[in-house]
């Protein structure tokens, strides 16, 4: 894989307001037609300042690529990657197959079976192999996943999660004194 079939650290990404040579998460997806659904991951990432690169790997389609990706990505430096594919959603668990980094997954729902399908392909792994799966369209989680994963060895990461969570908790309380107004 080059780097210009990613969307390059150094090049405008859809969502992005930061940018690195060096990107620590891997955000894939089957096809351009989950863009929508996998971008709430890359602005938490945006948010958290975390490098990431982000770029279509279809399982099915491009499955030589696929194969250089997950078997690459250690080496080059990511230390995690979401992945995210509708229908028969091979692409998460194949990943995982091939790297031992953590595999996150999100089950994209397609046109006809609501994203039930993707959420059993990718949620029903086997023993062995596994991939951590959020919720169907969740792209927002996936991004949190990956920031907590992250945190482990990031303590500024720990901080950034803990304001993250507050700030949410005042969201919600703020709604709560609004209706009692
Ligand atoms: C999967 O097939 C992709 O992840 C996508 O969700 C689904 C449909 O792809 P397109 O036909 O829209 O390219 O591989």
């Amino acid at each position: 894989i080059s780097e210009t079939d990613l969307y390059a650290p150094e090049e405008p990404r859809p969502g992005s307001g930061f940018s690195s040579a060096h990107p620590l998460v891997g955000v894939i997806m089957g096809s351009d037609s989950d863009l929508s659904v996998m971008l709430p991951a890359a602005h938490i990432l945006d948010h958290f300042q975390i490098p990431y690169e982000l770029t279509i790997v279809s399982a099915h389609r491009t499955p030589d690529r696929l194969v250089e990706y997950a078997r690459s990505a250690a080496a080059r430096g990511l230390r995690t990657i979401i992945a995210g594919a509708g229908g028969a959603a091979h692409l998460p668990g194949m990943v995982a197959a091939m790297t031992p980094l953590p595999v996150i997954g999100v089950p994209v729902k397609g046109s006809t079976l609501d994203g039930v399908d993707s959420l059993h392909s990718i949620v029903q792994m086997p023993r062995g192999i596994p991939v951590a799966t959020v919720a169907i369209n969740n792209g927002t989680n996936a991004g949190l996943l990956a920031v907590r994963i992250l945190a482990a060895g990031m303590p500024r990461l720990i901080d950034a999660m803990e304001t993250y969570l507050k700030n949410l908790e005042g969201e919600v309380l703020g709604k709560v004194e609004k209706l009692k107004e």
